[in-house]
C-alpha cells in the first residue's frame, strides 16, 4: 500500500511535467486574470500551463477587501460569470457582489476542467530569450527562492508567455533588467503602478492588456503596472475581462 501511494504520485506527477515541457502558452501567476486566460485558451484546444508560486492559486481574490471575503464586479463582466456558472448578487447601479471563496474556487475549477495544467509552489525566475523573442519560462520551486538556495532551474518552452503576476509585474521587470530591452510602453521600461482610481484603473487594465515584447503578454494588474495605470482595489471585472482579452489576442496570433 505505502508503495502504491508513492509510486502513483511520482509516476503521475512526472508524466504531467514531461507532457508540459513544451506548451503553447505559459501563464505566470494563478490570479484571476491568469486563470480566466487559462480557461479561454485551454477551451480552444491550446496546451496551457499555469505557474503559481503559492500553495493555492487564486492570487488576490480569496481575501476580498481587508479579508472581508466579498468582492465587487461591474455589469460588463457578468457574461464571464454566467459562462462559468458563478453566482452573484445585485448591489447598486451596475455593481454586483460575489463571495470571493466561491468565485475563486470556480475559476480554478473551470480552468483545470478546460484542460489547463497548474504547477503550484513553482516560481518563474526568468524567461527563455531566443532570437529576440520570449520563448519560454525558467522554473524553480518557490521554497528554493524563499530560502535563497543556490539550485539551478528547469526550462519550459512556450509560444507565448503571459505575465499575470499582479502588482509586481515580475516577468516584465525580469525581462527589462536582464536583457536591457525596450518594452511596448511610453518609456520602453516598466512604468510602475499609480495610486488608486477605480474607474480609470478598470478601463486601463483592459486597454493595457497587450503583447509588450515579442512573445510576452501582460494581463490583470501587471498590465497597469507595466504601462503606468492606476490600482483599483477589490473590484474584479477588469481582471476577468483582461484575462479574456489576452486569451483572444494570443489565440489570434497563434492561429495566424
Ligand atoms: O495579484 P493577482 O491576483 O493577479 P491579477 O490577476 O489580479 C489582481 C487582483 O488580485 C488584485 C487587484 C484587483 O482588484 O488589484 O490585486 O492581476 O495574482 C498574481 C499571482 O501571481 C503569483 C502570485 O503568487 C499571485 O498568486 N506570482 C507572482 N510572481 C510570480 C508568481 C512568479 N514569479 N512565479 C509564479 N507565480
Amino acid at each position: 500500500m505505502e508503495q502504491i501511494v508513492s509510486v502513483g504520485i511520482v509516476d503521475s506527477y512526472f508524466k504531467k511535467l514531461k507532457e508540459n515541457l513544451t506548451v503553447d502558452v505559459a501563464i505566470v501567476g494563478g490570479g484571476p486574470s491568469g486563470m480566466v486566460a487559462a480557461y479561454y485558451l485551454a477551451r480552444q484546444g491550446f496546451k496551457v500551463s499555469v505557474y503559481e508560486r503559492k500553495l493555492a492559486p487564486g492570487g488576490g481574490m480569496w481575501g476580498g477587501a481587508m479579508m472581508f471575503n466579498e468582492i465587487v464586479i461591474q455589469k460588463e463582466a457578468l457574461p464571464i460569470l454566467d459562462e462559468l456558472n458563478i453566482s452573484y448578487k445585485h448591489y447598486d447601479k451596475d455593481y454586483y457582489t460575489l463571495d470571493s471563496v466561491h468565485a475563486t474556487s470556480a475559476l480554478i475549477y473551470h480552468a483545470t476542467q478546460a484542460g489547463a495544467t497548474f504547477f503550484n509552489c513553482t516560481s518563474v525566475e526568468d524567461v527563455v530569450f531566443l532570437d529576440n523573442k520570449v520563448s519560454g519560462v525558467v522554473l524553480n520551486w518557490a521554497p528554493v527562492h524563499r530560502e535563497k538556495m543556490h539550485v539551478d532551474p528547469l526550462v519550459i518552452m512556450a509560444k507565448a508567455v503571459i505575465d499575470g503576476t499582479g502588482h509586481d509585474c515580475d516577468i516584465a521587470r525580469i525581462l527589462e533588467r536582464k536583457n536591457n530591452i525596450q518594452l511596448l510602453t511610453a518609456s520602453g521600461k516598466v512604468e510602475g503602478e499609480r495610486s488608486l482610481s477605480i474607474d480609470e484603473a478598470e478601463r486601463t487594465t483592459i486597454e493595457n492588456t497587450k503583447e509588450i515584447y515579442p512573445g510576452l503578454y501582460v494581463s490583470g494588474m501587471a498590465s497597469n503596472g507595466v504601462s503606468g495605470g492606476f490600482r483599483m482595489g477589490p473590484i474584479f471585472g477588469g481582471m476577468l475581462l483582461s484575462g479574456k482579452k489576452v486569451a483572444n489576442l494570443i489565440a489570434d496570433n497563434l492561429n495566424k
